[in-house]
């Protein structure tokens, strides 16, 4: 058997509840609110608006206890509340791998978006239950709910691979999705659709 610099981590069974989307056993856990996504939405004045008065929660992450340590695989639900800013889609703050490696999403429940971007190029997968998402190294990914319930998913993610947000908040993440009669509507990251 190798050994690994890391403290060993057990084989363990991981229950994920549909009901509440929480892990059994549970490791971290994170809620972002509006007031925590300064500089992302496109109406900037609505988003701050928001975050001064009623704050609310936009997405929560919980894990399972397995460790961002080289060579294990963590994982973490995220659940993202329907909703609006100035007609764009509840998200999350998105973000690139530093070290840069692959991850996989599995949509749990709800409907939405996986907008990958790596800098010269944006493309969008529709996520819903059953469906993975893959997301090659080197391409920034982002999660929109799109729909009328709380979206949510499963990543796995290799622990060495790092995240860093501020990738996104200089290079933007290529497109937006906005609501739309026919669902959604994506639109060059400038735009502003009200
Ligand atoms: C981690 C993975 C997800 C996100 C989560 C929240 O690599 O991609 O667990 O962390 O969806 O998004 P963000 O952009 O706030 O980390
Ligand atoms: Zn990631």
């Amino acid at each position: 058997m190798p050994s690994f610099a890391t403290p060993p981590i057990e084989p363990m069974q991981i229950r994920f509840d549909f009901s509440t989307a929480a892990v059994q056993p549970a490791g971290p856990a994170m809620t972002r609110r509006m007031s925590s996504l300064s500089g992302l939405f496109a109406r900037e004045d609505l988003r701050a608006a928001e975050a001064s008065g009623e704050d609310p929660v936009v997405y929560s992450v919980v894990s399972s206890p397995v460790p961002e340590f080289a060579r294990e695989l963590p994982q973490s639900i995220t659940t993202i509340r329907p909703g609006t800013i100035g007609g764009e889609f509840f998200m999350t703050k998105g973000h690139q791998h530093p070290d840069p490696q692959a991850e996989i999403y599995l949509g749990l429940g709800g409907v939405g978006g996986l907008l990958m971007f790596n800098g010269q190029r944006s493309t969008w997968i529709d996520m819903a239950e059953g469906v993975i998402g893959y997301i090659p190294p080197g391409w920034a990914h982002r999660s929109v709910n799109t729909g009328t319930e709380d979206y949510s998913f499963l990543a796995v993610y290799p622990g060495s691979a790092g995240h860093d947000y501020g990738w996104v908040l200089e290079h933007g993440m290529g497109q937006r999705a906005f609501s739309d009669p026919t669902g959604h509507v994506l639109t060059p990251y400038s735009a502003i659709c009200v």
